[in-house]
Order: C-alpha cells, then sequence, then structure tokens
C-alpha cells in the first residue's frame, strides 16, 4: 500500500465545485455563480458539511448517552464523534495487558450504528496514563506502548475513521523542542514507531499527529509540528494526517494566519482536521471566530473535516468560558447560526500552495474567453446522481470510499455495488448498508440525502477480501 493510496477521502469538493462554478459562469454569466454557490441550505451541521465530503463531529461522553436533550442534538447535528475520555490509555488497559473496551464500545457503537465516522482518541500520549505505565520508563515502556497500540487499534480495526496516534508530543516552550515524557525519553523514533504500529494494526484507519497550540503559522511548535509531518512524509513513515486541537482562548486566540497553518499543513500531502475545537467568549465576537474557522477549513481542499470539543457549554472542559455552539439547555447559541450559515456557504476557493511560495509575478493571459458557449450538460429530470469509487486495498481487506455527485438535486440516494465473490462489508460510514455481500444497497442517513445540484458527499465502507472490480451504480430522488 503506498503512502498516497491509504489517504482514504480524497476531498475533491472544493475543487469540483469550482470546476462546475466556471462551466456555470461561461455558459450563463456570473449571476448564475452566486446563485450556484448559494444553493444548498442544510438544516444540521453534519449535513451542511456533508455537501463538501466533510464531516463534522463532537467529542462525547459515554456516561452522558443518556441525556436526551445531549443525544438528541448529537444524532440530528454531528456525524462524527471522539471519544473525549473512554480510548484514553488509562480507560483502555487500566492494567498492563488486560484492557477494558466497555466505555469506549458504547462511543463506538453509538456513532457507528447511526453511519458517524468515528474519530479515535488517542493511542499514545504523556498524559492519562495508567498508573502502572506512568511509572515505567526505557524498554519496557516502549514495548508496553507499541502493544499498546498494536492491541488498540487492532481490537477497533475496521470501525475507526482516524486515529490520533500520537498527542501532544512537543513542548509549550517556543524552542519547538519535544516535551519531556517517559515515552520521550524512551527514545527520539517513538512516534514513528507508534504510527508504524498503528499501520499495521488498522491498515484502513488514517493516521494523525494531533496537537493542541499548532494553529497559529508564526509559533515555534507549530513549525516543529510542520517539520515533524514533512519528515515523516519524506521518509516514508506512514502518517496521513494532521490533527490541529484549535482550542482558542485570550491566551491562545484564533489566529488570523491559521488558514497558512491549514494550507501549509496540506500541501505536505496530509489531510488536515480541526480535532478539538473550542473558543472562548460569547456572542457575535465567538460567532465571528467560528465562523472564520469554517471558511479556512472550507477554503482548503485538504481540510476534511472539525470536531468541536463537546456538545453543550456545560459539557465543557471548560465551561467557564462558554466555548460551544449549544449554551447549557441545548440551545443554537450565535456562533452555532454562524457555523451553520459558514457550512453552506459554500466552498470557496481552495488554497493549497505552502505560504512559503512566492507568487507568480507572470501577467495572467491575455487571450479573450471563448465566445462560443461549451455544450450544455443537461442532467436528466427527476434527481440523478452518479458515484465513483476509491480503493485503499492490503492483504485481506479494503476500504471504499464512494463519492456521490449530483446531477440535479436530490432527496435521497442509493448506491448498488456488487461485492466480488469472497469479499464482505464489515462496516460502513456516512450511509447505511443492506446486506454484506453480493449485490449491496448504500443508501444514504438523515444528514446526507439533500445534495444541491453539482455538488458531492462521500461515504464509506470497509470489507475483508479482495474491493477490486466494483462498478456504483446510483440512483436518487
Ligand atoms: O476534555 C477532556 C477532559 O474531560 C479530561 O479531564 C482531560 C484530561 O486530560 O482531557 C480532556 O481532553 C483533552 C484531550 O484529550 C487532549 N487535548 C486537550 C483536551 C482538553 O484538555
Amino acid at each position: 500500500m503506498t503512502q498516497q493510496s491509504a489517504s482514504r477521502p480524497r476531498r475533491r469538493g472544493p475543487r469540483a465545485a469550482l470546476a462546475t462554478i466556471a462551466v456555470v459562469a461561461l455558459a450563463a454569466g456570473t449571476a448564475m455563480l452566486y446563485a450556484t454557490s448559494a444553493s444548498a441550505q442544510s438544516a444540521t451541521l453534519g449535513a451542511a458539511a456533508a455537501q463538501s465530503g466533510r464531516y463534522f463531529g463532537a467529542a462525547i461522553a459515554a456516561n452522558k448517552l443518556g441525556d436526551s436533550t445531549y443525544v438528541n442534538i448529537l444524532n440530528r447535528e454531528f456525524n462524527s464523534v471522539t471519544a473525549e475520555n473512554e480510548m484514553k490509555i488509562n480507560a483502555t488497559e487500566p492494567q498492563q495487558n488486560r484492557f477494558d473496551f466497555s466505555s469506549g464500545d458504547r462511543i463506538v457503537n453509538h456513532g457507528i450504528s447511526r453511519g458517524m465516522a468515528v474519530r479515535g482518541h488517542t493511542l499514545a500520549w504523556h498524559s492519562q496514563q495508567p498508573a502502572w505505565m506512568e511509572q515505567m520508563e526505557g524498554t519496557a515502556l516502549r514495548n508496553a506502548m507499541l502493544n499498546h497500540v498494536t492491541q488498540v487499534a487492532t481490537y477497533y480495526r475496521g470501525k475507526i475513521h482516524s486515529w490520533d496516534v500520537v498527542n501532544e508530543a512537543f513542548d509549550d516552550g517556543n524552542a519547538g523542542a519535544r516535551r519531556n515524557s517517559n515515552l520521550q525519553r524512551t527514545g527520539n523514533d517513538w512516534i514513528e514507531a507508534a504510527f508504524r504500529a498503528a499501520r499495521a494494526a488498522d491498515p484502513g484507519a488514517k493516521l494523525c499527529y494531533n496537537d493542541y497550540n499548532i494553529d497559529n503559522w508564526s509559533w515555534a511548535k507549530t513549525q516543529a509540528a510542520y517539520n515533524l509531518v514533512r519528515d515523516f512524509k519524506q521518509r516514508g513513515v506512514p502518517i496521513d494526517c494532521i490533527g490541529l486541537q484549535s482550542h482558542f482562548n485570550a491566551q491562545s486566540p484564533y489566529p488570523s494566519n491559521y488558514r497558512t497553518t491549514l494550507s501549509s499543513f496540506a500541501a505536505l500531502g496530509v489531510d488536515v482536521q480541526i480535532t478539538e475545537l473550542d473558543i472562548e467568549g460569547s456572542g457575535t465576537a465567538q460567532a465571528n471566530s467560528y465562523r472564520g474557522v469554517v471558511n479556512d477549513c472550507l477554503a482548503v481542499a485538504r481540510c476534511t473535516g472539525i470536531t468541536v470539543w463537546g456538545i453543550r457549554d456545560s459539557d465543557s472542559w471548560r465551561s467557564y468560558g462558554t466555548p460551544l455552539l449549544f449554551d447549557n439547555n441545548g440551545n443554537k447559541k450565535p456562533a452555532y447560526d454562524a457555523t451553520l450559515a459558514a457550512l453552506n456557504s459554500g466552498t470557496p476557493v481552495p488554497t493549497t500552495a505552502p505560504p512559503t511560495t512566492v507568487p507568480p509575478t507572470t501577467a495572467p493571459p491575455t487571450t479573450a474567453p471563448p465566445t462560443t458557449a461549451p455544450p450544455p450538460t443537461t442532467p436528466p429530470p427527476g434527481g440523478s446522481c452518479s458515484a465513483t469509487v476509491s480503493l485503499n486495498q492490503w492483504q485481506g481487506g479494503f476500504v471504499a470510499t464512494v463519492r456521490v455527485t449530483a446531477g440535479s438535486s436530490t432527496n435521497s440516494w442509493a448506491v448498488t455495488m456488487t461485492i466480488p465473490s469472497g469479499a464482505a462489508v464489515t462496516n460502513t460510514w456516512n450511509a447505511q448498508a443492506s446486506g454484506s455481500t453480493g449485490s449491496v444497497r448504500f443508501a444514504n442517513v438523515s444528514y446526507n440525502g439533500r445534495i444541491a445540484a453539482g455538488q458531492s458527499t462521500e461515504f464509506g465502507f470497509q470489507g475483508t477480501g479482495s474491493g477490486s472490480g466494483m462498478t456504483p451504480s446510483c440512483s436518487s430522488s
């Protein structure tokens, strides 16, 4: 498996949308451009994000899954979940080699049963280690860490969209140095060792490095994380994504160069995920910051999803800062309205160039645009769609990413595919599968049935065996 093919959801949304807009503008004048880019209006965060093939997730707590206000918001608004604490090392391996997945399973099962993508958080971290691990050093700790990564990633194999393989390995000071921890003291290569173990255990999961205070492009810690990713890509260490936690407050505000940070990481050839977003504040100021974050993500083709770190302000680890999208009673805040509107506002021009690149000095082409309109691409009436599939395969298994594009706007869609003989679907996200072998139908879930004309959404599934030769066929209404 190559690094490229490991890159599961290849987000082509903004580029595809751009191409569509260009065609429409040539054919019918620029007025159509605005009509097209503003046409899709989804009522929930997940559905709005899904229009461009992205996810919108929340960190959730297993012990709140009995709270109906909480669960109603979760199920209505979000299409991805992260366990806030339940999949950390102290939760999953409380005693050495005695694993406990009970709380993690509650989160994973809740997400998977509703077609949500599950982010795994986290396999290797200096914090929230069980007591037995905190006391360890050296070779024993290195082996215990690798065993933990292997066991946990293997247990959840096929169920996790992205793993935060290593969390918070850099120091907070300006030096950009590694954090001094018992894991770091096992040798500087502990991070890449963890990534290699995770890839071997679950080849279908995207593997992320996750950290906070790597949002501001001019901060040394950001540069340290950037250099780590660049080095891994250069040396072929398996890494698919960078997680920017993006906990913003007065000391670490939403930076004006955030988009530069996102596009710079993306230009290294990794996905960018905003993994723990919360922004302290209230009212218009808070709403403006959320809007800025969303717009920055939409502007970068490989910024593939946003997760907020909790649902209501009262659920937040920083509840005093009221940093989330819903108030203590579960009501939508101005920050929610701004976030939803930004997600619905379309997909601005992607900026994938690294910031260090000098802008071209060549003048724009002087050739006049063609005066003949391109041939009209008339979509069939009554909702139409097409689907393409891309595969990430390894010995004995595969992950398929299916992109559904609406010819004319849809209210619902379904993709049917014949699963090759000997292969079987084991897990699906962002769609509901009927059956697992032979002819399998994948129907939209509640938040991604509506696709505006020319827009796309993505779903995925994992399977055993070989997925070669599948031809998707799409129908819609
Ligand atoms: O939100 C989590 C809180 O409930 C825990 O007490 C805390 C313990 O370390 O971890 C919080 O989540 C952190 C996440 O795992 C990593 N990035 C920072 C998050 C906020 O502290």
